[in-house]
């Protein structure tokens, strides 16, 4: 299946039961993604890396509590409970992951003052990450995507893929998401108005 790539999301400890971002069923998708992975050529993960105290941390702003707003020098951000601190167990990928078959870990969120939702464009929206170059260099033009959260990192990676043409699929069975204030149903139709495919 050259041309294509399966591009899994977050998938790690922080976001699963237990962790300190966690999304609810996040580990129960492991076993669809496993298939997944072993059914596409081109692999890639993605891991969230922040460094502690990272802008996009509650922590990092007195007086603000998880998941309330503040104003960046970019626009609006959510603000996190820390989670995937660089180096701890919880930004490790889940063990039960099958990790064989990816030609490439991609680390975002690194950057101290900006926060990284999608796996191409970092939250200012302009400073890029290389998988669209990394992509197209490796001649892909289909992009699948799966993994945590639904609403959060996989909508804007791909709203970013299909923003740069690449034919974009988001297999929903293997997403769970977030859902804050609605977050997961303004997140699909922006997918949908994007023309990425749902299933
Ligand atoms: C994510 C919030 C903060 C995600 C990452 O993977 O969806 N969400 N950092
Ligand atoms: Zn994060």
């Amino acid at each position: 299946m050259a041309g294509k790539a399966l591009v899994v999301i977050d998938m790690q400890y922080d976001f699963c039961p237990g962790g300190a971002l966690a999304v609810a069923g996040g580990d129960e998708i492991i076993p669809v993604i496993n298939r997944l992975i072993s059914d596409h050529e081109h692999v890639i993960l993605t891991q969230d890396w922040h460094p502690a105290g990272h802008s996009s941390f509650a922590s990092s702003h007195p007086g603000k509590a998880p998941f309330e707003m503040v104003e960046m020098p970019y626009g609006p951000q959510t603000l996190w409970p820390d989670h995937c601190v660089q180096g701890t167990r919880g930004a490790e990928l889940h063990d039960a992951l099958d990790r064989t078959n990816a030609e490439l870990v991609l680390h975002k969120g690194f950057h101290h003052e900006i926060d990284s939702y999608s796996a191409f464009y970092e939250n200012d929206r302009t400073t890029p990450t290389g998988l669209v170059g990394y992509l197209r260099e490796c001649g892909i033009s289909e992009v699948v995507l799966c993994g945590l959260a639904t609403d959060f990192c996989v909508a804007y990676s791909a709203l970013d893929a299909a923003g740069h043409g690449f034919a974009t699929t988001v297999i929903l069975d293997a997403c769970r998401g977030i859902d804050l204030n609605g977050s997961m149903a303004a997140m699909n139709e922006q997918m949908k108005a994007a023309g990425v495919t749902l299933v």
